[in-house]
């Protein structure tokens, strides 16, 4: 993938988010939501040179993961606004987003909840011979959890093909992540032998580079790797969160280094011109989509229950 196509899909990312956030403000999106603006250069990083057979599995925070694993915005964004044409029949929202086809196992509203299910499709990956990878993100809250660790275990036991990639927005729900968190989340692997790294999470240039080398590694037999993304959320914990206990003056240092801005700047001013338009178009179809569609009912809670046998 080329910068000018992880511009789009970062640019992409943030206009969907900007949309559905004004839907919610505007009652129509009927679950919580949490914004990732500010975040797009590790999800688009981490996901640009997968492959639709390789695996992702995502957080409470994950709409930036799910563009960027190749989701349509406008079943994303129906599923969001609860209707029957999104991904998940209205029915899961935010946090219950799954697209197997592309390789999206989920998002997970279970702070850490995705760890184990990772390992589980990297093991099997592994057990059927193919040469995919599993790409598991989580927030620096859940590298808090004992969960982590034994993902971790069996990873590195069983030289699993998986990626870890923690996000580290620097803020677990309401608590800075220096009251939260000791040591270095990069360093977590260490005991187990799994190499990891600390990148700029705000480049998307350094986070594929390190992600392409974790891909690799585990595609070629060589075991997991844990990459530690730094990054920011410009937005609260959730939407509708007026985020008091964080400093103007800290938002605004980090809105300086807009992830999006930085990846503008490498692109012919003219190019990123109408890629950005042609997003514009490509939003307002899928919000489009979304209002047109058939509000999700107690019909939909059994589909996809039973398989034919
Ligand atoms: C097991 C569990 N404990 C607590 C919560 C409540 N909770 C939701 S999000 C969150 C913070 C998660 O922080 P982090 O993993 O850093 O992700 P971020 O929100 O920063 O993206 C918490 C504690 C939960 N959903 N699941």
């Amino acid at each position: 993938m080329d910068m000018a196509d992880r511009y789009r899909l970062m640019r992409l990312s943030r206009r969907f988010e900007e949309t559905v956030h004004e839907q919610f403000e505007a009652g129509l999106v009927p679950g919580p939501l949490h914004l990732s603006i500010g975040q797009e250069a590790v999800a688009v990083g981490a996901c640009c040179e997968l492959r639709v057979t390789d695996a992702v599995v995502s957080t409470h925070r994950g709409h930036h993961h799910c563009l960027a694993k190749g989701a349509a915005p406008d079943r994303l964004m129906a599923e969001l606004l609860g209707r029957r044409s999104g991904y998940s029949h209205g029915r899961g929202g935010s946090m219950h987003i799954a697209v197997p086809e592309i390789g999206l196992i989920g998002t997970n509203g279970i702070v850490g909840g995705g760890l184990p299910i990772a390992t589980g499709a990297a093991f099997g990956i592994q057990t059927m011979g193919r040469d995919d990878v599993a790409v598991c993100f989580f927030g620096e809250g859940a590298a808090g959890n004992g969960v982590l660790a034994e993902a971790l275990n069996v990873a590195a036991l069983w030289d699993l093909p998986l990626v870890f990639v923690a996000e580290n927005n620097q803020y677990v729900e309401l608590t800075p992540v220096a009251v939260h968190l000791a040591g270095e989340i990069c360093r977590r692997g260490d005991a187990y032998g799994i190499p990891g790294v600390r990148v700029d999470g705000n480049d998307v240039d350094t986070v594929a580079t390190a992600a392409d080398e974790a891909i690799a590694r585990a595609r070629s037999g060589g075991g997991p790797t844990l990459i530690e993304a730094v990054t920011y959320r410009w937005f609260g914990h959730y939407a509708g969160d007026k985020a008091g206990y964080r400093d103007d003056e800290e938002v605004a240092q980090w809105r300086e280094r807009d992830p999006l801005v930085r990846a503008r700047g490498s692109l012919d001013p003219a190019v990123a011109d109408s890629l950005d338009s042609d997003i514009e178009r490509e939003i307002g179809a899928a919000l489009a989509f979304a209002l047109e569609s058939d509000v999700s009912g107690t019909e939909v809670l059994a589909i996809d229950h039973y398989a034919a046998a």
